[in-house]
């Protein structure tokens, strides 16, 4: 591996560290290397705190500190040259004289755009970039739908027999997938920000939507019920995390009032029409409100619309192999989908779809 993809590497293993923190800032890493030898690391470890940069440049040590003006800094995200809770990195950079950065991918964020990358070469330091841009992108995958698509970025799962029939239209809850499955689903509720389901899958199921079996914090909770029918009984009402009901009657104040700097949310009715599609007015409401991701956990109706509207990038399809039922919904029919990836836990499959470009 050439020595900038090495060190490149490095930035983005540091970057990972600040999973499940930083949202809905990117997960940035940066090193500073003299020589040949690391002289500083640091990444973007709290959402409102230090940028990577930062934490990386005051991680020197002081023996070290003469060497910065000599060094070549990395860093997986383009360096920001707005002032938002923390001042530019790109003045920081030039403030310390740093004359060679290298930089993974460009920030999408309006606000830098180019303008970090323009700053410091202006300032004669020289820039080289896109190195391991494609890594550096998928790290912030989220992110980056969000600022170039202007959506969240979009996750559909279900789980299905083996004959492709996805719940009992009768009542109840149909045990699809396994223990293992369970935990990993609710590995994926903690990874994104909101997590949405229909009013049959609320009313039918009555699931808790949150993560119960893994690390990690719980998504805010979406669920469409046009003609506000669910009864208040329902785990989605029990207070443990905000829920939202998209609905046709009733606007609550500050439903999505952000409380918390991490994007918490109050929760309450958020008044839709009937005349323009659901899963757009979904994806607007969570666009204008920084929610930068979603599961979509059903039901096969929602689903589908999210499929025949092309809004979705990637699809977790649970399949029980040993188990067949004769009543329930046919599963959601995948369009334009790539197979990523599969992977066989005890009795379920599970197939990992990526939406084609
Ligand atoms: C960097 N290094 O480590 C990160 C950057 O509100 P602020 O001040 O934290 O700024 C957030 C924006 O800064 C975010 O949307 C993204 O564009 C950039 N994040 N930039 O130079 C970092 N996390
Ligand atoms: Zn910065």
């Amino acid at each position: 591996m050439a020595v900038h993809e090495q060190y490149m590497h490095r930035c983005l293993q540091l970057a990972g560290m600040g999973a499940g923190f930083v949202a809905p800032n990117p997960m940035v890493g940066a090193v500073l290397v003299h020589d040949g030898r690391i002289i500083g690391e640091g990444y973007h470890i709290q959402y409102g705190q230090a940028h990577a940069e930062v934490n990386c440049i005051n991680s020197v040590a002081a023996h070290d500190m003469h060497l910065i003006e000599k060094s070549v800094l990395y860093v997986s995200l383009e360096p920001c040259a707005h002032f938002g809770k923390t001042p530019p990195c790109a003045d920081l950079i030039i403030a310390r004289g740093i004359p060679h950065v290298v930089v993974g991918c460009r920030d999408p964020f309006k606000q830098v755009d180019g303008k970090g990358i323009e700053k410091l070469r202006a300032a004669g330091i020289e820039v080289t970039t896109g190195v391991l841009e494609k890594e550096c992108v998928a790290l912030n995958k989220r992110f980056f739908c969000f600022h170039t698509k202007h959506r969240p970025y979009i996750v559909l799962k279900w789980a299905q027999t083996a004959n492709n029939k996805i719940a009992t239209l009768s009542a109840g809850r149909l045990l699809i997938s396994n223990a293992v499955s369970n935990k990993l689903v609710h590995k994926w509720r903690s990874e994104e920000a909101a997590i949405l389901i229909g009013t049959n899958t609320a009313m039918l199921d009555d699931p808790a939507l949150t993560n119960r079996l893994w690390f990690g914090k719980s998504p805010v909770r979406l669920v469409i019920d046009m003609h506000l029918r669910l009864p208040h009984h329902l785990q989605i009402f029990d207070g443990k995390q905000p829920t939202v009901i998209f609905n046709s009657l009733q606007h609550s104040e500050d439903v999505f009032k952000v409380l918390l700097p991490a994007g918490g949310i109050r929760g309450g009715l958020y008044q839709v029409t009937e005349d323009v599609s659901m899963v757009h007015q979904v994806l607007n409401a969570c666009y204008q409100n920084n929610i930068q991701s979603i599961l979509v956990e059903g039901g096969a109706r929602l689903l589908q619309s999210f499929i025949d509207e092309e809004a979705w990038d990637e699809a977790r399809i649970i399949t029980n192999e040993t188990l067949t039922i004769e009543q329930g919904l046919p599963a959601p029919q995948l369009l334009n989908a790539m197979l990523v990836k599969q992977d066989r836990i005890f009795t379920d499959t599970i197939a990992f779809y990526r939406a084609k470009p």
